[in-house]
């Protein structure tokens, strides 16, 4: 075989395209009008009559070879053109199911409350998270060396004036008494904040309800129905409440509230410690002081509050065993609850 015509066989094997530019490059000189296989046939008469026979035949072979090497050309270039397709989506695919994100559980215990409270008349009402001196301690009876106001407990804003980031929602609750006549009726959920250290069971970040119901002949079997209800909604019918004598300064009397253990149904458990019973909150006739400091006549009207933390409600609901969950948004976690409304 001739060195030429083993080139060229070579070449047509090596040949490689990418896009139809270099098949019509490949096509214009191996098969177009003045293709380099001409050049061969035209030799022809100058090869030596006994070794024609044989060069015909490795010309023709050569001939076969550039046409079954343009149809390899063609469908390798269909496959690349297949594979950039597949950046563009395939509508033929069964769609990806829609991931839903899930409703915080602190949000879906906040939500809970306030519609339980609201089938028996309450509103919700909102205020400042910074506040001032009055409406976080002086207005709610707290005395002047109360340590609740001391730095240790209470992030300050600003010394003279006292601003501080709230301690409790009560705060929200003077803002409403000072600013509505009685019937109220209202529940203040939101964000407080305390100097304490974060642990599995503290945080300097929280989140209260409060509760308050002012009006003419208020009494504390007012109270206690209010809050056998409610912990019966949220819990569940077969929940038992025990109030225990406490004290805060802006109610008198103040008690502790417990409800049986939801965990172990009062048998006792780790979670209720063996007891049986589990704190929520706590509660008391408002202060005839505080009545007073908020514009409302306490020798005509009465009243009773009562508060609770959301994280610790959520935490006895779900069995949620430390409170940093709450705040890291490991989805891990935030996934366990994309069944909730
Ligand atoms: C609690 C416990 C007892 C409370 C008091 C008031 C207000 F503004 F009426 F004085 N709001 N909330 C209260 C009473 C809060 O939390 C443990």
């Amino acid at each position: 075989m001739s060195a030429n015509i083993q080139a060229i066989k070579e070449e047509i094997e090596n040949y490689k395209v990418s896009n139809e530019e270099e098949l019509e490059q490949y096509r214009l000189r191996f098969i177009g009008r003045k293709n380099i296989l001409g050049d061969l046939f035209a030799e022809m008469k100058n090869v030596p009559a006994e070794e024609r026979k044989a060069y015909g035949q490795q010309i023709n072979e050569l001939k076969d070879a550039v046409t079954t090497k343009f149809q390899e050309l063609i469908q390798s270039l269909e496959n690349l053109k297949g594979d950039a397709q597949e950046d563009h989506p395939d509508l033929t695919l069964p769609s990806r199911p829609d991931t839903v994100g899930a409703i915080h559980p602190l949000s879906a215990t906040r939500a809970e409350i306030i519609r339980i409270f609201e089938r028996i008349g309450f509103n919700v009402s909102e205020g400042p998270e910074i506040e001032d001196d009055w409406h976080n301690f002086s207005a709610l009876n707290f005395p002047e060396n109360h340590p609740a106001r001391e730095m240790q407990d209470t992030f300050f804003v600003e010394k003279k004036p006292d601003i501080a980031l709230r301690t409790h929602t009560s705060s929200v609750q003077v803002r409403v008494m000072e600013n509505q006549k009685p019937p109220i009726r209202t529940l203040s959920p939101g964000r407080v904040y305390r100097n304490e250290a974060i642990s599995a069971r503290a945080h300097c970040v929280f989140h209260q309800v409060e509760g308050l119901f002012v009006d003419e002949g208020v009494s504390f079997a007012d109270l206690k129905q209010t809050l056998y209800y409610f912990a019966k909604e949220l819990f569940g019918k077969q929940t038992k409440v025990r109030f225990r004598p406490s004290y805060f300064p802006f109610t008198e009397p103040s008690a502790e509230m417990d409800i049986t253990c939801n965990i172990c149904g009062g048998e006792g458990c780790n979670i209720c410690k063996y007891s049986g019973w589990v704190e929520i909150g706590g509660a008391g006739m408002v202060d005839p002081n505080v009545l007073d400091n908020c514009g409302i006549d306490s020798k005509k009207y009465s009243g009773f509050a009562f508060g609770m933390g959301i994280e610790r409600i959520t935490m006895l609901k779900y069995q949620i065993r430390d409170l940093r969950l709450f705040t890291e948004n490991d989805v891990r976690f935030l996934r366990q609850f994309t069944s909730l409304s």
